[in-house]
């Protein structure tokens, strides 16, 4: 898989790209192309005029426009065939014409867990422990999403003030869903569709749940006494509760529609947004380019425009290159745990409690009295025993599951665990233990049966119950939250992992945050998962999703507490003062136990509260994505229409190649291509924040065996606000080296941190 991520294409001129191949791209081709312009150099209209020439040069007459974006970016999307899409990408302006891509969604005590994690290093925290829940300036975080449920009391604006006057957004009426809908919490809600497409879907009410969970979790007003039926009992609160919402329905129950997208950030780009939070993107399975990226492309702008994009780093994990989202203007996220389990345990004959993890609503006997049957001994004939061990459809004998609990292993991927519920519940089991060890690290909903999941070591000792016994039963206990569990975080095994398939010399993902067993504000009339129970006002969700919006949240309180920072200034803060150690002490681990690295969680956990307070940050801005998009291999004529204000006087810098994207002034450092022969040079310069007392930084460096970091010069002092200085890094290889190699740079003054990670590559793949 690795090997397909690792071509590079340098486009001469404008391109047309066709993803195939993949399922997404299969699954549903609306017949629509994204013809994109590059930045709106004018807003008096022209630009719907020149989409218009553009279109009527083609011979067929009468193609319908599906969106036009002409506020901040310029393009449109529209039916085309494949040889007026290829015709269109040939004109001058053009800079990319490609299918317009189905993306799919990435999917109380989380803010108090993160607090928690600031107790590890208090040598290094800021004096004052900022209360999050008031004083917020009036920052606006844009969601793209499934929608919302205005209804929730997460989207209560009891304690704001009026909508601040720079908010030019809309509220869309649409299917139940009213102007009154929106109110000083929720500022804004528009939806988008495909004129040509017949949809009930007419509205930015949420019908999914998704976009609901996501925006209570970015800032959600807090909710005394929010549960998902008793369980996880809490406040509930997002991570700037004090910001407004505007919400921007990209999805349907189908996907995401890219056009749908780049549409979402045409508009909240004029509409005024500060943040904007995306938990969803491609799969890793079609990374695309960045020019024929929709996210990408949207979040480019809306870097220009002093707007931060954070997004979801996906759930294609623990494989390495998995992770997307993953421009260099984009902040992207990776999942966590908490220091929670929902834990529904097993009992065996003889009392013996082997803990399982999962959430339902069963109502077995406490006591172990259900025979237990290993799914492998209830075989039909005609099924493999692979097959029924894995309680495949159709290849166990239902006289056998009848009346017991079932043991069925998880290792074919064949079917989901979902199916396999079923498939016991239809032949008559009363309860699922299933074993894997992935899934035992995240928690799922099983609804109202009886089902939890165990690992394999804990299977074990089941199975051998079962071996010494004539009549082995059992019971699967209620649900329990255990709160303090440990080691958290650690890195959830679903999340996508670096390094980026765009170049190995930007280190992504750039942070974790939690996104495991998340308790957020649901749709209010979704009963499908608890039948014959009230519909949940709160559920528990997990994915790089759920970690999203923890870290929008993040960034918003980060710019409503500064805010004259730019998008790249609030990355920088939240990636410096990251965190690389759990509630033990120890190193955050992955599923496995293994210790993270870069490629897991980038700098580490998100703090809360140093991010409001850096000391010194990276600054990038248009001309730094320029120069990358120079080094990466595209041409001028391309780049000179792709940003606004820089495009006449851009040009892109002598000697532009791969060699130079370390040099980015990005808060990590990545390098690949170090071979041991030559060391190399990376420049970066740090901007003070701290105020106009002088500090000296002196910087520490914790290198791993076989590599060689120096640091010149190694001491830096600043007087003013606003200073910059800079300095260089040279990196050699004692010997060559096969694995890649983690290590860290941090510059102190005593008061504050500022680290930023090192990983070094021996191989490049950047030609
Ligand atoms: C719009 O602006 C362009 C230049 O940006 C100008 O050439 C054109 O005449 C303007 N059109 C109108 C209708 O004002
Ligand atoms: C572009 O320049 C204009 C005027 O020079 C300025 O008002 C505007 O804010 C700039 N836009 C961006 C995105 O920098
Ligand atoms: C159970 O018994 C079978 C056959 O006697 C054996 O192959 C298997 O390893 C035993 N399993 C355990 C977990 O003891
Ligand atoms: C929930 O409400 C929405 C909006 O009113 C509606 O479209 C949807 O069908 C409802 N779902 C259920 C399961 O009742
Ligand atoms: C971006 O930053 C560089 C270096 O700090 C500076 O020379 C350049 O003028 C800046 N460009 C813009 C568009 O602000
Ligand atoms: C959350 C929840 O309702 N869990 C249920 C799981 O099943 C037990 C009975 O086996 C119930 O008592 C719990 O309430």
């Amino acid at each position: 898989m690795k090997g397909a991520f690792a071509i590079f294409l340098f486009f001469l001129s404008s391109f047309v790209s066709f993803p195939g191949g993949t399922k997404a791209a299969q699954a549903k081709d609306n017949g629509v192309y994204i013809v994109y312009m590059g930045a709106a150099a004018s807003t008096n209209g022209s630009l719907r005029y020149e989409h218009a020439q553009l279109l009527s040069s083609l011979k067929r007459k009468g193609t319908t426009v599906v969106h036009s974006y002409s506020r901040s970016l310029s393009g449109f999307a529209a039916r085309l065939s494949e040889e007026e899409a290829r015709s269109i990408a040939q004109k001058p302006g053009v800079i990319s014409v490609f299918k317009d891509p189905l993306l799919p969604l990435h999917t109380t005590r989380s803010w108090d867990f993160l607090k928690y994690q600031i107790d590890l290093e208090i040598d290094s925290s800021p004096s004052s422990d900022p209360d999050f829940s008031t004083q917020e300036y009036d920052t606006i975080i844009g969601i793209m999403d499934t929608g919302i449920w205005p209804e929730s009391k997460s989207f209560d604006d009891k304690d704001l003030g009026v909508i601040p006057p720079r908010w030019k957004g809309k509220c869309m009426e649409g299917n139940d869903f009213h102007q009154s809908n929106c109110n000083r919490k929720l500022i804004g809600a528009r939806f988008y569709v495909d004129p040509d497409e017949v949809t009930a879907d007419r509205s930015p009410r949420d019908v999914q749940g998704h976009g609901t969970h996501v925006a209570s979790t970015a800032g959600g007003s807090a909710v005394p006494d929010a549960s998902f039926y008793g369980l996880a009992a809490g406040t509930a609160k997002g991570g700037s509760p004090g910001s407004r919402i505007a919400i921007y329905r990209v999805c349907s129950p189908e996907g995401c529609q890219g056009s749908a997208i780049l549409a979402a950030f045409d508009d909240a780009i004029s509409d005024g947004v500060d943040v904007v939070s995306v938990s969803l993107g491609a799969s890793a399975m079609s990374i695309p380019e960045v020019t024929s990226d929709p996210i990408a492309i949207g979040a480019f702008h809306a870097a220009e425009n002093g707007i931060l994009v954070v997004c979801s780093a996906g759930n294609d994990g623990p494989s390495s290159g998995t992770v997307v989202n993953a421009a260099p203007w984009i902040l992207t996220v990776s999942a966590s745990t908490i220091d929670r389990d929902f834990e529904s345990d097993v009992v065996l004959g003889g009392n013996k409690v082997i803990k399982g993890e999962g959430i339902n609503f069963s109502n077995l006997d406490k006591q172990p009295v259900h025979p237990l049957i290993y799914a492998k001994s209830a075989r039909q004939s005609e099924a493999l025993e692979s097959e029924a061990r894995n309680c495949n459809p159709s290849s166990m004998d239902a006289t056998k599951i009848k009346g017991k609990i079932v043991v069925c292993d998880n290792d074919d991927n064949e079917y989901s665990k979902e199916s396999k519920l079923e498939e016991v519940k239809d032949l008559g089991g009363v309860g699922l233990i299933l074993v894997d060890d992935e899934e035992r690290s995240v928690t799922s909903t099983y609804g109202t049966f009886p089902m939890t999941v165990v690992s394999s070591k804990d299977a074990s000792e089941i199975l051998s119950y079962m071996n010494s016994s004539s009549n082995p039963v059992a019971s699967v206990l209620a649900t329990v939250a255990v709160a303090n569990y440990k080691p958290a975080p650690s890195i959830a095994y679903f999340s996508s992992r670096g390094p980026s398939s765009i170049t190995k010399d930007i280190l992504k993902p750039d942070v974790t945050a939690p996104g495991v067993a998340i308790l957020a504000a649901w749709i209010g009339n979704d009963t499908a998962g608890t039948p014959g129970k009230a519909a949940p006002s709160f559920n528990v969700l997990s994915g790089t999703s759920m970690a999203c919006p923890h870290v929008s949240g993040l960034a918003a309180t980060v710019k409503s507490r500064n805010p004259t920072w730019g998008p790249s200034a609030i990355r920088s803060a939240i990636m410096t003062t990251a965190i690389q150690s759990n509630n033990l002490r120890g190193p955050i681990t992955t599923h496995t136990g293994a210790a993270a690295t870069p490629y897991d969680y980038g700098a580490g956990e998100v703090s809360t509260t140093r991010s409001l307070q850096p000391g010194l940050v990276y600054e990038t801005n248009t001309t730094d994505y320029l120069n990358f998009l120079c080094y990466y291999g595209y041409n001028i004529a391309q780049i000179k229409h792709i940003a606004r204000n820089v495009s006449d006087s851009f040009s892109c810098p002598p000697d532009s190649s791969p060699n130079l994207i370390s040099n980015i002034n990005y808060p990590s450092i990545a390098i690949s291509g170090l071979d041991g022969k030559r060391s190399k040079t990376v420049f970066r310069t740090l901007t003070n924040v701290a105020g106009d007392d002088a500090a000296i930084y002196t910087a520490s460096i914790d290198s791993p065996e076989g590599l060689i970091v120096k640091v010149v010069p190694s001491k830096l002092k600043f007087e003013k606000t606003g200073q910059k200085q800079s300095y260089q890094v040279v990196l050699s290889l004692q010997s060559s080296v096969k694995e890649d190699l983690f290590g860290s740079i941090t510059w102190t003054n005593g008061q504050y941190k500022v680290r930023s990670p090192i990983v070094v590559s021996s191989r490049s793949d950047n030609l």
